[in-house]
């Protein structure tokens, strides 16, 4: 697809009142109340979805996955106090397991394509790692719309023109740092505890 095409892809999926081609998803949280409804404006052709936990297991939020001819789009949607207000560092980990929020969330293991050789950071000199996403931001008062698009990265399930694989056979955690990524530190970039985790599922 020619990148026009895919840039005009991006702004309809940003303005889904105008694209009319979008499914709306709604689902309560069950445990805050103050944080009423968590509304999921999941793009048609959006081929997989990470529920979001936070620390305490409460469900936060979505991330939605669309596979792209040279990547993936990844579309998040957290709820107004989710996390905190500020910046946050996101990545992809390398293991579908987000059981353990108590024990903050270590069984997402480290970040994909963590290697002998490759540096954490889109600022380093052997990065980026194939997991390393964008910051995304909190606001004081309202919900987390975020879009990125990771060009390392695949749904599918084995490399595909050296994109590593999400959907491999132990899967990939979306994760959300209570910080944010400074892009360049070892090994995640400062970016500090696990806030939010989220499974990818199998389409
Ligand atoms: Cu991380």
């Amino acid at each position: 697809m020619p990148l026009s095409s895919l840039l005009r892809l991006a702004s309809l999926l940003a303005a889904p009142a105008l694209a009319g081609c979008l499914i709306i998803e709604a689902e309560i949280s069950e445990t805050a109340e103050s944080r009423m409804v968590v509304s999921s404006l999941r793009p048609a052709g959006a081929n997989t979805q990470a529920p979001l936990l936070d620390a305490r297991g409460e469900h936060i939020g979505v991330a939605s996955f669309t596979e792209g001819p040279r990547g993936v789009l990844i579309q998040i949607e957290i709820a107004p106090g989710g996390v905190t207000p500020g910046w946050h560092g996101a990545h992809f980990h390398a293991v579908g397991d987000c059981h353990d929020h108590h024990a903050g969330f270590m069984a997402s293991s480290g970040h994909l394509g963590r290697g002998e050789g490759v540096s954490h950071g889109f600022l380093s000199a052997n990065g980026p790692e194939a997991g390393d996403l964008t910051n995304l931001f909190a606001p004081e008062q309202g919900p987390i719309r975020a879009e990125m698009f990771s060009t390392t990265v695949t749904l599918a399930s084995e490399a595909i023109g050296g994109r590593m694989p999400l959907l491999d056979a132990d899967g990939a955690a979306l994760v959300i740092h209570a910080g944010p990524d400074d892009y360049i530190s070892q090994p995640v970039g400062m970016a500090g505890a696990r806030a939010a985790c989220g499974v990818l599922a199998r389409g």
